[in-house]
């Protein structure tokens, strides 16, 4: 049994080199993973799958211990092919965890799944392409398909698969970055018309105040550790806001200092630590803002404001208006806190703000985005060296994937400049997010779900409503390198296209094919796997959506068959097709490939207005989703507001092992970190089995069960749980204002202790 008690004093170091060594040791391939590491994130290597942070292709290592896992649970010497399918039925598979699903290993061959014997076999994949064809061309509208997309496929791949879709005649591109920093793309094209961040990874370095808000890179961004560690120990002041005492936002030593990986030593990383409420950055940020207009008006920015900003006088107004007292319940947090971190804000003459989910999944996300941004805006906090906007993006390519038009709102401009070579016209009208695509699945107005990677099933809120949902179409298509969740939700139509990963040697008839991505940092460049790929019969992502579409569409407007054939000619198109591609082939074999221009980083606002915009919003009067604000009506009753989160050992749905090393969990995942005070007050002991209900107005019971109470250093009133085995708790009506992001860190449930046969259903492996 573990408790908090176990969390460690630093983050990083030599614990860190150790569980990266475990990982290729457990990975059956070795050498092949040690050759790996070397290669991860070098200019002839291929980009870390890991996350969307920048590196400047200079340094030794690039690789971090997740990154490593992430890595090495790609290059597994384990696989699943046809026996494996044939040993299993799909009832049976649905009974053992995503854990156990995904280390059966890598998928081999193509498979469909059979609704009489309720098996997958095998399939070749010329027949997968005429299924899919058929299905798709039977359907009434193209409206009747959605084309999910998770982060990680290229920009080669996603290109391909927006036009195919396109042509098809649908913008239903629901995508993993409508669960994850949508409303930091809306906030900021609302507010510095660019729905990506401004900053360079060089910023770090000029910076002399950093704000984090609700992001956690000790664990899912550790290469932003480096950074964060460097500009530190130069003088520069961090500032975290978290919900929890993350221990590498408090003390990190780097695996590359040998003094900080032998000897306790290591940086102290946060020069201030804020634990707001959840949901409470909002106000916060409004309290610094108040304290900067009425008390320190000395460093607002005048010229700045003047110049380039509209609407200023609506927002001091705004501000002026919000007491200190809502401030102050709504962030949980003193006025003092509220003010010290204010006062670093005005006083440093470069700041930057970072944040991530702990921000983009509440309901009022895009108005605390945009209060972030209106801070920057007051203070001229941006478009000079070591200032500006970082939302830090997730999936190694989410990025790019927005940027080749993965997208259900795209642009006039975008469609117009996509269509122009074609001579074609593309459907204008608005196509599906992630939720609009569920619930029109859930409705039976979708038929047909095609996945480019990812593992929805598990990624999306309310479980129950989310299975039913994917199970009730047509066919089920999932492109996929491992067994997941997502390939069980069948009832009539399904199948499984196995795809190479990133480490993989892709061959095409022109011979070894790179790809690009982009960063967080809106750096694009090229990637090379140089694995045997661990099955003939995988194909690249590439190659599998060039062959739906040619079975779909046939060949006489788009030659898809020679784009896959040689990736130069498909990044020729992309070139005269997206913005800000022009000679892509050329720029892609610069060592760091080439940097997206953007313009708000410039001070040129692409706003309707053509000035960067200040929103004068007044603080939410709840920040909990209409259908779950009964739980504040009861709000006499015992009620707690629960966030969703990741341990140190997973990848989004991906569980690689069951410890959450910095917050001192082990072999467990079943867990809900308590305030003390809170479990005193509802008569629980440490250790003590839960059920976590949730509170929502539609009647339907939402419930996890057997989770062991954590006594842990978190406000009063305030929960955290591991996602995925949480989003059951999720009501799919519960999202974000403007961005439709599941409200994954402010799920109001209620806690009452398990019935005691849950406890052995409480095992998870
Ligand atoms: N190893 C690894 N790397 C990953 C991933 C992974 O699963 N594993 N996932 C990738 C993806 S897709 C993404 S999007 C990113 C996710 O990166 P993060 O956003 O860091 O992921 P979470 O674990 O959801 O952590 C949210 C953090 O915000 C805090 N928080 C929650 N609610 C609030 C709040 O209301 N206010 C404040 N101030 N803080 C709050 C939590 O305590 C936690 O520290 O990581 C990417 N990288
Ligand atoms: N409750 C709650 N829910 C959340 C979140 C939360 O914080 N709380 N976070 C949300 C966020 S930020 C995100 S981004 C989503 C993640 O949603 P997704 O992106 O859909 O999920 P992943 O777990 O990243 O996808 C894992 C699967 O991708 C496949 N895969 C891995 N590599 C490749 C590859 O190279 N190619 C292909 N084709 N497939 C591959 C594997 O089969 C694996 O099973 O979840 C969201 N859901
Ligand atoms: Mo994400």
């Amino acid at each position: 049994m573990s408790s908090h008690t176990d969390k460690p004093s630093k983050a990083g170091g030599f614990s860190s080199l150790q569980s990266t060594l475990k990982q290729v040791l457990r990975s059956q391939k070795t050498r092949q993973n040690i050759k790996n590491l070397l290669r991860v994130n070098q200019t002839d290597g291929f980009d870390c799958p890991g996350c969307a942070w920048g590196d400047n292709k200079q340094g030794a290592f690039q690789f971090c211990e997740n990154g490593a896992k992430a890595v090495a649970w790609e290059s597994t010497g384990k696989t699943v092919g046809a026996e494996f399918f044939a040993a299993h039925s799909v009832r049976q598979l649905a009974t053992q965890s995503d854990y156990w699903l995904e280390y059966q290993g890598r998928l081999t061959e193509p498979m469909r799944y059979n609704r009489a014997t309720d098996h997958y076999e095998p399939i070749s994949w010329d027949e997968a392409m005429m299924l899919i064809a058929d299905k798709l061309k039977g359907l009434a509208s193209p409206d009747e398909a959605e084309f999910y997309t998770s982060g990680r496929a290229s920009n080669e791949a996603s290109y391909l698969y927006q036009l195919m879709g396109r042509f098809f005649g649908t913008n239903n591109f629901p995508d993993c970055s409508n669960m994850c920093h949508e409303a930091s793309g809306v906030g900021l094209l609302g507010s510095v018309g660019v729905g990506k961040g401004t900053v360079v990874l060089d910023d770090f370095d000029a910076a002399k105040a950093i704000f984090v808000f609700g992001q956690n890179p000790g664990t899912n961004h550790p290469r932003m550790m480096n950074a964060l560690r460097k500009a530190a120990r130069h003088g520069c002041k961090i500032v975290t806001f978290n919900n929890l005492k993350e221990v590498a936002l408090e003390k990190f030593a780097s695996p590359q200092s040998p003094m900080e990986l032998l000897t306790p030593a290591a940086t102290t990383i946060s020069h201030q630590y804020l634990t707001p409420r959840l949901g409470g950055d909002m106000a916060a940020l409004r309290g610094m803002a108040k304290y900067i207009l009425e008390e320190a008006p000395q460093c607002l920015d005048p010229a700045f404001i003047e110049r380039h900003t509209l609407h200023f006088a609506d927002y001091a107004a705004a501000v002026k208006a919000t007491g200190w007292d809502e401030i102050e319940a709504q962030s949980g947090l003193a006025r003092a806190a509220i003010v010290q971190a204010a006062r670093v804000f005005a006083h440093s003459s470069a700041v930057i703000s970072c944040w991530a989910m702990g921000i983009t999944q509440h309901k009022h996300s895009v108005d605390t985005i945009r209060e972030i941004v209106n801070l920057h805006l007051m203070c001229g906090q941006l478009g000079k060296p070591g200032a500006g906007l970082c939302p830090v993006r997730g999936h190694s390519n989410v990025q790019g994937n927005r940027t080749m038009g993965i997208n259900e709102k795209p642009s006039e401009a975008f469609l117009a400049r996509l269509e122009r070579p074609f001579g074609v016209v593309f459907n204008r009208a608005r196509g599906h997010n992630v939720y609009e695509a569920l619930k029109a699945l859930h409705a039976g107005q979708s038929k047909v779900l095609i996945c480019l990677g990812g593992n929805l099933a598990a990624a999306a809120p309310d479980t129950d409503f989310t299975y039913e949902a994917m199970r009730r179409s047509e066919l089920n298509v999932q492109i996929s390198t491992k067994l997941n969740r997502s390939h069980l939700m069948v009832s009539h139509d399904a199948l499984i296209l196995p795809c190479l990963g990133r480490t993989e040697l892709d061959q095409q008839l022109a011979g070894v094919q790179k790809i690009t991505v982009e960063d967080t940092f809106s750096m694009v460049h090229a990637s090379t796997g140089m694995n045997e790929p661990v099955s003939p019969l995988c194909l690249s992502e590439t190659d599998i959506v060039a062959r739906m579409a040619h079975a779909t569409l046939g060949s006489s407007r788009v030659d898809w068959l020679a784009l896959r054939d040689d990736y130069r000619r498909l990044r020729d198109l992309i070139a005269v097709t997206i913005a800000g591609f022009e000679e892509f082939n050329a720029r892609i074999e610069q060592p760091c490939g080439f940097h997206l221009e953007n313009a708000a980083a410039q001070l040129r606002w692409n706003t309707p207005s053509g000035h960067a915009e200040f929103l004068a919003s007044r603080l939410p009067d709840s920040i909990l989703p209409a259908c779950t604000q009964e739980a504040e009506r009861l709000i006499d009753q015992p009620i707690l507001l629960l966030q969703s989160l990741r341990s140190h050992d997973q990848y989004n749905t991906t569980v690689y092992g069951m410890d959450d090393r910095y917050r001192g969990i082990k072999g467990r995942r079943n867990v809900v970190f308590m305030n003390a005070e809170d479990a005193r007050r509802l008569g629980l002991a440490e250790e003590q089995p839960v059920d976590l209900e949730a509170i929502c107005n539609d009647g339907r019971e939402r419930k996890v069960t057997g989770f062991n109470v954590i006594f842990y250093d978190i406000p009063q009133g305030n929960l955290a749980a591991y996602y995925p085995e949480t989003n059951p708790l999720v009501p799919i009506e519960s999202i974000g204002e403007g961005s439709f992001t599941p409200t994954s860190k402010s799920i109001p449930v209620r806690v009452t202790p398990s019935a005691p046969v849950a406890t052995s259903l409480a095992v998870n492996l």
